[in-house]
């Protein structure tokens, strides 16, 4: 019993006792996620009628249960547009059509011949946001960069848009000007050539470690590290390469951003297409171990370096907080812990804000107000947590 109550930083030290080297201060961040004898601390503002599972098609991963750099499989957050095909890995082929010297119909082990390295990228839906956060995960992924598959077709000089097309597809009603036609529409998307043709762009076959699941677009999908997750093409069946932009209604139409913008003192509205990922951090989790209470965060951005990351408790000032080096990956998600000295019982609101070195600071939802559409919502999420 006594010993189910020492801390996971006690034997830690200990180790480092026995090893001879004194008693060190083991820095906040060379510690677990979660040490033994931690508890949670209730969050009071999750709605209880929440859909964690919406089947066959949704899932939000649980953000309270994250505890360490890498989503389970079976937790990470889901969703998709026309259901999951089912394709038979065996006889699965990834054609390449268009503007290439060589189409091709390229097998699972054709692709890991041309290359099988691994990928730590995290990301979200578009529509991910707060106080749930739940579209979201961050997993090691293995595969080939898209560029090495396209190199071995050979790429021609006219080629402009790569379109990734998934198997799944729909009947939809497509408006034009004053007609409609009914049509059916497959999932696509695209890339233009500077960031198809990027060394990030990537072809998966395995989340860490494991086949890719039914859900997670198994046998294939594009990753588009630090791009939001509708680039992530599941069951990708098809890259079509040609000239002229792609306006299917996943790239142009439903995944697009209303914005007013000043330019000039003057209010532009804008419409934009959804992809690169906008700086955001979150809390998932606040523990309390003894009389000591943390709180857990995520970043999840495009890929460029967090200065800081900081927490402001109720009325108080901004404390910065502390990035957990395991999740130092480019496009992974980081996590970052706070110690919450001085927690008192009762109701408190607490917030993060990151800062990256661009000097990009996460908005409040103030400053967002000229977004019209939801996506894209990464501003400032308070959060409310009781302590008994
Ligand atoms: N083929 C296909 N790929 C797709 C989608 C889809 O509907 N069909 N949905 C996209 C969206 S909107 C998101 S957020 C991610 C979700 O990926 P996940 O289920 O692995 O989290 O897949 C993307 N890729
Ligand atoms: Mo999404």
């Amino acid at each position: 019993m006594l010993m189910n109550q020492r801390t996971r930083r006690d034997i830690l030290k200990g180790t480092l006792i026995v090893a001879g080297l004194g008693v060190l201060d083991i820095p906040e961040w060379a510690l677990p996620v979660l040490a033994q004898g931690d508890t949670d601390v209730p969050f009071t503002d999750i709605p209880d009628n929440v859909r964690w599972e919406t089947p066959p098609d949704r899932r939000l991963l649980d953000v309270r249960t994250i505890d360490g750099p890498f989503t389970p499989a079976d937790k990470f957050g889901t969703t998709q547009h026309y259901g999951h095909p089912t394709i038979d890995a065996a006889a699965f082929r990834l054609k390449i059509s268009g503007l290439v010297d060589r189409s091709k119909q390229l097998s699972l082990d054709d692709l890991k011949k041309i290359g099988s390295t691994d990928l730590v990228a995290g990301f979200e839906c578009s529509g991910n946001r707060g106080p749930l956060n739940g579209l979201c995960g961050n997993g090691r992924w293995t595969g080939v960069s898209l560029k090495s598959v396209l190199d071995s077709a050979g790429v021609k000089p006219a080629a402009r848009e790569f379109v990734f097309f998934g198997a799944d597809h729909g009947e939809e009603e497509v408006e034009w000007r004053a007609q409609k036609f009914k049509i059916d529409v497959p999932f696509g998307r695209s890339l233009n050539r500077e960031k198809a043709l990027s060394p990030e762009p990537f072809l998966a076959w395995a989340l860490n470690g494991q086949p890719l699941t039914k859900h997670q677009g198994a046998p294939l999908r594009l990753l588009v590290p630090g791009w939001y997750g509708v680039c992530n093409v599941k069951w990708l069946s098809q890259i079509h390469i040609q000239e002229d932009a792609y306006t299917g209604k996943y790239q142009s139409r439903w995944y697009r951003t209303i914005r007013g913008e000043m330019i000039d003192g003057e209010m532009k509205y804008m419409e934009t297409a959804v992809t690169h990922m906008n700086l955001k951090s979150f809390i998932a989790r606040v523990t309390k171990n003894g009389d000591q209470y943390k709180v857990l965060g995520v970043i999840l951005n495009d890929g460029t370096p967090i200065k800081s990351v900081e927490v402001k408790v109720d009325e108080g000032p901004w404390q910065p907080a502390t990035m957990d080096p395991s999740t130092k990956d480019k496009y992974g998600w980081k996590l970052f812990t706070y110690q919450w000295k001085g927690a008192t019982p009762g109701a408190h609101t607490l917030v993060s804000r990151a800062t990256d070195t661009n000097g990009k600071v996460q908005p409040t939802a103030q400053e967002l107000e000229t977004k019209k559409s939801f996506l894209e919502e990464n501003s400032q999420v308070p959060r409310k947590v009781m302590i008994a």
